[in-house]
């Protein structure tokens, strides 16, 4: 029968199969918590692993046969890019190992007439983004954490980022995926044609599938060419409203060249100016702000559209002050306004996030909500006895994505009791998405038929089970019981690719049962 505890002779497998020590980092055979710690914390350190092992692959090849090795030998495994995700995903909640692509970086090719790239799946975004600046391209996401994330943790994710907009989603964009089953199969579909309608497009299935089927390891996509001109506009405004129409009437006025088009509440920005001592851009305090982005190929055009935009919404009464950025600097320091927020969030040492997508007469409605309900339990305050600091809204209003965050003194239970199930309940009532852009993880897991009905899940686990049959095994009324329960450390996190070894009681009896029910039905087809 399998083994299914991680031993020293697993991990001295692994380190034969990668050649070398530093592509192994080995917590099983001596004590390497400190090596280890990068890969059980997640970025907002609200998520803790325990991995033992964490595997550093150099080649599709290794990944195929690590995870042959995993699927053999009944051994959990979970991807990891730049572990910059939202929602946990990336962290190994139980002791699962980790894979990460760290050092499959190669920039594979460019061509520079079509524009389709090719590159590894732990190519940093920002990297990638820089080859293609050499170039005269752009990569067609961009994202706050670009200077971590990788290109197969974006695609994994199906990120969304500040110019969706513009560029449209990455299932729109992905031309081919080279990708590992969980059972070693190398899925090699790294086409770079614009158009193949021969059957099913399954390269679509790991978009957004968070590991759960697969891990990538090479992308080819297509990539626009990098726009010359490029004007940034900050603004201060009344309401949400007169925000809703500024939106409108940038799509009216210059459809074409916008790029980007972001709110930000007044609580936002005043945490940030609060933690970075910075000046902000306006003289004046605004309930909200947006941060306008045109990007063209004509510098002359372009000024002369945006111009006539400012003008139109300061003479219709739709924005109260604005200024334009006149360099590259200012046009950094005025995105910094905006991608700054979800560092300056965590400041205070915890932060709930949530990710939603509601219609855009309502969008901001839930931020307001929210801030009634905790303020009237009292839980916000400008004190340590209050462990709320703030609820704000931001976000990618030309995609209808709200995040609103709750900035607290550190996680805590009663808060949460208060926005769970409160916050999905209300998406719901919206028929919004309870997740737009960062994905279940373990964060959302337990929420998703706040978003899907019980086909689509259904259809959802027969994929899943299809292919990884291992996981298959664990029988279903386990993972009913795990799924039913809203701690972290009980969910059975849907990312872990094959089995899963487990210090969890409720989990260690599933894979008794997983390990027993396979073992009658090997002695059956034996008799
Ligand atoms: P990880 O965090 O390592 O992993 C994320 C998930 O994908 C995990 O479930 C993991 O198991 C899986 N995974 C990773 N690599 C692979 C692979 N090669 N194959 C299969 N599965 C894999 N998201 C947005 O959508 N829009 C934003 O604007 C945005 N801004 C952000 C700003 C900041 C400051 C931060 C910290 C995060 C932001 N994010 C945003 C979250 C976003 O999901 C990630 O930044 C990014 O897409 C994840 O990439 P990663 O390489 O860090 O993946
Ligand atoms: C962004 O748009 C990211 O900045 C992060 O998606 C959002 O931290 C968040 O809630
Ligand atoms: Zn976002």
């Amino acid at each position: 029968m399998s083994v299914w505890k991680l031993n020293n002779s697993h991990v001295q497998y692994f380190k034969w199969l990668l050649g070398s020590e530093s592509a192994v980092i080995d917590g099983v055979s001596k004590d390497a918590t400190a090596d280890l710690e990068a890969f059980n914390c997640d970025w907002m350190r609200k998520y803790r692993g325990h991995t033992k092992l964490v595997l550093r692959p150099r080649s599709t090849g290794e990944v195929s046969r690590i995870m042959k090795y995993c699927s053999d030998n009944m051994l959990a495994v979970v991807p990891q890019g730049g572990n910059t995700g939202l929602v946990g995903g990336s962290i190994p909640v139980f002791d699962e190992i980790v894979v990460s692509t760290a050092r499959l970086n190669n920039i594979r090719s460019f061509d520079e007439v079509s524009g389709v790239l090719v590159a590894d799946a732990g190519c940093i975004l920002e990297v990638v983004d820089r080859h293609l600046a050499e170039r005269s391209y752009t990569f067609p996401l961009d994202l706050g954490a670009k200077g971590s994330c990788h290109i197969g943790g974006n695609l994994a994710t199906n990120a969304g980022g500040l110019r969706l907009l513009r560029y449209g989603s990455l299932h729109g964009n992905v031309l081919g995926i080279e990708a590992v089953l969980p059972n070693g199969t190398v899925v090699d579909e790294l086409s770079t044609l614009r158009k193949n309608n021969t059957g099913y497009d399954l390269k679509q299935l790991f978009i957004g599938a968070e590991g759960t089927i697969g891990i990538i390891t090479g992308v080819s996509i297509l990539c626009p060419q990098r726009p010359k001109a490029v004007n940034v506009a900050y603004f201060g405004l009344e309401n949400f409203e007169k925000a809703r129409l500024a939106f409108r009437e940038a799509k009216r006025h210059l459809s074409e060249v916008l790029s980007a088009f972001e709110l930000m509440d007044g609580g936002s920005q005043d945490l940030v100016e609060k933690v970075t001592n910075n000046r902000p851009p306006l003289k004046g305090k605004y309930p909200f702000y947006c941060l306008i982005e045109t990007s063209g190929s004509n510098k002359e055009h372009d000024d002369e559209k945006l111009g006539g935009y400012l003008e139109f919404v300061l003479n219709e009464h739709l924005i109260s002050d604005g200024v334009l950025a006149q360099d590259e600097t200012q046009v950094r320091s005025l995105w910094s306004w905006r991608e700054g927020i979800p560092e300056c969030l965590g400041h205070w040492g915890g932060v709930y996030k949530y990710d939603v997508s509601i219609p855009l007469p309502e969008l901001y409605q839930l931020v307001d909500d929210t801030r009634a309900r905790l303020s009237s339990v009292g839980l916000i305050g400008d004190d340590e006895n209050f462990p709320v600091v703030g609820v704000v809204g931001y976000g990618h209003m030309g995609d209808s994505n709200l995040h609103l965050n709750v900035s607290t003194r550190g996680f805590d239970k009663e808060v949460e009791k208060q926005l769970e199930p409160f916050v999905y309940e209300w998406v719901q009532k919206r028929n919004g998405s309870i997740s737009a852009e960062h994905g279940l993880g373990i964060a959302k897991k337990p929420f998703i038929g706040y978003s899907r009905s019980h086909k689509m899940l259904n259809m959802m686990k027969d994929i899943k089970n299809l292919y990884d049959p291992v996981r298959r095994a664990i029988p279903d009324g386990l993972s009913t019981v795990a799924n039913v329960y809203n701690q972290n450390e009980h969910v059975f996190q849907m990312n872990s690719l094959t089995g899963r070894i487990c210090e969890n009681e409720i989990l260690q009896v599933g894979w008794y049962l997983a390990t027993r029910q396979l073992e009658r039905k090997k002695k059956l087809r034996a008799r």
